[in-house]
């Protein structure tokens, strides 16, 4: 069975078009595409798949302005932030193009032969995507598995597919051959159970709430399949008196505001040193109303809407019995908008400071020393991020080895660098994306040892 999913521009609340949703039979027909391209394109000679990789990078780069329009109207994302965006996935696939030449294995001293490894591909790999951040997180996934010699399987998000559609085009117009790379919208509990299921999938990886995380891990451990999770945080943003404060003020709303707040990296908690909790509370305030929430297409916009009527919905329950010490502004009328938002006094019991709200909404507490902050930022199950804002250096180096995170920034906001690996501690995520070892995920170590004794 199929469906017609309603696509809506979230600064408007207008239908912008719809996708078709892939029902379980079209999901097993693309597997099965996906299995029948994988030999060949394994086979590949290492050269020609970075080539590949390359051209497909330079046709992501030739098409930046349309895929950012796209992402405007279909997430309502700020036309700056879309840009980089797709920036990002020419860059994450002009960085992975470097892996096929260099999966090099290893020759092993052993007696009575010679050991060697090879760093074969899995298979098909499965890409579930989120709403958030369409574009850059499904090339997070798609780059080293196809530099791995594997083939893949997209499945966007619902409410997101058509930047990931887009992308799907412009492979292979770069001559990604046929049923390397393919684009699948469809339901999560359709099509994604589906590519969880299937046996002939050797890898899921999956960027979403921790709720699903779970679902899908369960699922995996049926069939032993690898996998990888990038899930939920909510992340500390822990300012020391000796900060400049000027600047942890002037940078704590874009920390969390961001993308309106819907990204799993922001700084959703601020944790400051009670000596300066009313200095920079003082200087908090004029930067949060002075944050610019508008059209998403003004390139002087900072914040656009939140994705969805529904999720609009989720965020301003939030708010309803939540303390707000002071709130920026939003448009009023058509669109889902919600004001940037700050929340304090607030009990650290409360599930504002507790659960995950993805929107323009963070809490503030005071903490006493070095050891209270660190016990502060590590109570929560969360563990993907967080900033720590000090000019001393050995207290950054001392907290960021006691806070349980796995991207940690010092005296900025930065957690996404495709040089370097991204993924959580705790409940918010399972193994590591980006960076250097990125590939290594998404092959299989083999050994084989060769007698040279009679
Ligand atoms: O996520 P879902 P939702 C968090 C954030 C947000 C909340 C809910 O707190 O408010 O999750 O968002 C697919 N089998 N994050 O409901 O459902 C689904 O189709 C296989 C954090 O949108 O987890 C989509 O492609 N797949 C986050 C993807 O999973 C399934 C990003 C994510 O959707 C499935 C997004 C199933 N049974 C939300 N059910 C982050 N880590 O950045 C759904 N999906």
């Amino acid at each position: 069975m199929t469906a017609e999913f309603e696509l809506i521009d979230p600064s408007t609340e207008k239908p912008i078009g719809s996708v078709r949703l892939a029902s379980v039979e079209e999901t097993d027909e693309a597997i099965a595409r996906a299995k029948a391209a994988a030999p060949a394109w394994a086979a590949v000679a290492p050269g020609d798949r970075a080539r590949l990789l390359r051209r497909f990078a330079d046709a992501v780069d030739a098409d930046i302005d349309h895929l950012a329009d796209l992402e405007v109207r279909n997430a309502g994302h700020t036309i700056g932030n879309a840009r980089w965006e797709a920036a990002n996935v020419r860059d994450v696939l002009h960085y992975y193009s470097a892996a096929p030449e260099r999966l090099v294995g290893r020759q092993i001293p052993v007696p009575g032969g010679i050991d060697v490894t090879f760093k074969e591909p899995l298979g098909v790999v499965g890409v579930i995507a989120p709403w958030n951040f369409p574009m850059p997180i499904a090339g997070w996934g798609v780059a080293p598995a196809l530099a791995a010699g594997n083939t893949v399987v997209l499945k966007p998000a619902e409410l997101t597919p058509l930047t990931a559609l887009r992308l799907g085009e412009l492979a292979l117009q770069a001559g990604i051959p046929e049923g390397v790379f393919q684009v699948l919208p469809g339901a999560g509990p359709v099509t994604g159970a589906r590519l969880v299921s299937h046996p002939d999938v050797r890898k899921i990886v999956f960027t979403g709430s921790t709720a699903v995380g779970k679902t899908i891990l369960r699922g995996c451990a049926e069939q032993v399949k690898r996998v990888t999770l990038e899930l939920g945080g909510k992340n500390a943003n822990i300012v020391f008196a000796d900060a400049d404060l000027e600047r942890a003020a002037a940078a704590a709303p874009g920390g969390v505001f961001d993308n309106s707040g819907q990204d799993c990296c922001s700084r959703s908690r601020i944790l400051v040193q009670r000596s300066v909790y009313d200095r920079f509370m003082e200087l908090l305030e004029p930067a949060v109303k002075a944050y610019r929430v508008g059209q998403p297409a003004d390139p002087d916009t900072q914040m656009g809407p939140l994705v969805s009527a529904g999720h609009r919905d989720k965020v301003v329950s939030y708010l309803e019995d939540a303390p707000v010490a002071f709130a920026g502004a939003a448009p009023r009328g058509a669109g889902y908008w919600v004001p940037p938002t700050v929340l304090a006094p607030i009990e650290t019991a409360s599930r504002q400071w507790r659960d995950e709200i993805f929107g323009p909404v963070v809490a503030v507490v005071p903490f006493d020393d070095e050891a209270d902050a660190v016990r502060h930022a590590n109570d929560t199950e969360y563990g993907l991020s967080g900033s720590i804002w000090t000019r001393d250096l050995g207290r950054a180096l001392r907290v960021s080895r006691g806070v349980q995170s796995g991207n940690l920034s010092v005296n900025s906001h930065s957690s996404v660098r495709y040089w370097t690996p991204f993924g959580g501690f705790k409940q918010s995520g399972l193994g590591r994306e980006l960076g250097p070892d990125a590939v290594d995920a998404f092959t299989e170590v083999k050994n084989v040892f060769i007698a040279t004794e009679e």
